[in-house]
């Protein structure tokens, strides 16, 4: 056990030093740009800003869909944002999202252009706007929006909590990994649980519940999310598996879950882009 006893919070916090771990040169107390930049823009309706972390594919993989679907309308233009050097706060990106944070949506085929961040909230917007994957009967509509809430929700504890502690902080504190490690598991049993009984999260169908959880616990079960699969004894999570397996599968989300890679596919302007990036993945072999 470390000793949690050897700090003692001051009065007030101040920022006075790095707090550490891998994010730590992004990390600010406060909000808004540091510094003016304009952002670019393409010639597709739908410009995506984002880079190709679990929260970033979500975007890319819902507009994939859509394009298989037939869904001309939803061509886009997915630029970069590398968050790690701090793209997240330039004023540009900061217009569109006052959150910093990835991925955001413009969707500029109107006379206004209308900004949408959140991942979840780019979820519903495109499947409203095309009336895809989001049931519109009840009670299949208020399932669906249950998963997805559920995930914008969950997530949190399996990223900044689990993950932070166990894979980026600078130094493994056994408390905090235990402490996000049990509700992991705990959520990933409950996803487990309802995959046992259904065939996708929000029941026969597949829906923007499916595409919004998949990048985070479909990733811990491949051993792409922290590398952690192991330790979270995923492999015991077998319709989790099913599951997660099946979504891999289809061709939207192995297109979406590449766009906004670096050194993979760190802009996407068309399918060719898309097309190009998979044939030279199939080429280079397994990782
Ligand atoms: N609730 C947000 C979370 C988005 C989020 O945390 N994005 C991360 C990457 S996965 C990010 O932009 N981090 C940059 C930062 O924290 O400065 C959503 O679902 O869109």
């Amino acid at each position: 056990m470390n000793d949690a006893s050897a700090y003692v919070p001051p009065r007030v916090w101040v920022w006075n030093k790095p707090s550490g771990g891998k994010f730590a040169n992004i990390n600010r107390p406060v909000a808004g740009p540091t510094h003016e930049k304009v952002l670019p823009v393409g010639k597709q309706p739908l410009q995506l800003y984002s880079q190709g972390t679990p929260n970033g594919q979500k975007a890319a993989i819902m507009l994939e869909e859509l394009l298989a679907a037939g869904h001309a309308g939803a061509e886009y233009d997915a630029w970069l944002i590398r968050i790690g050097e701090g793209d997240q706060f330039s004023s540009g990106f900061v217009e569109i999202n006052p959150n910093s944070k990835i991925p955001a949506l413009v969707d500029r085929r109107g006379v206004k252009p209308v900004r949408v961040f959140e991942s979840g909230s780019i979820l519903v917007y495109l499947a409203e706007k095309f009336g895809a994957l989001l049931p519109t009967k009840q009670p299949e509509r208020a399932e669906c929006l249950s998963w997805l809430f559920w995930q914008v929700g969950a997530a949190p504890f399996l990223g900044g909590g689990f993950g932070h502690f166990y894979a980026y902080a600078p130094s493994k504190i056994e408390y905090a990994i235990n402490r996000f490690a049990m509700e992991t598991k705990r959520q990933l049993d409950v996803l487990d649980r309802r995959l046992a009984e259904h065939e996708y999260v929000a029941g026969d169908a597949y829906t923007i519940a499916d595409i919004a959880i998949w990048p985070w616990y479909g990733g811990v079960l491949r051993n792409e999310v922290y590398h952690a699969a192991e330790f979270l004894a995923a492999s015991e999570y077998h319709h989790l598996r099913r599951w997660s397996d099946a979504v891999a599968a289809r061709p939207a989300v192995q297109r979406g879950r590449i766009v906004n890679t670096t050194g993979v596919l760190p802009e996407r302007h068309s399918a060719a882009d898309i097309d190009a990036a998979l044939a030279h993945l199939q080429a280079a072999g397994p990782a």
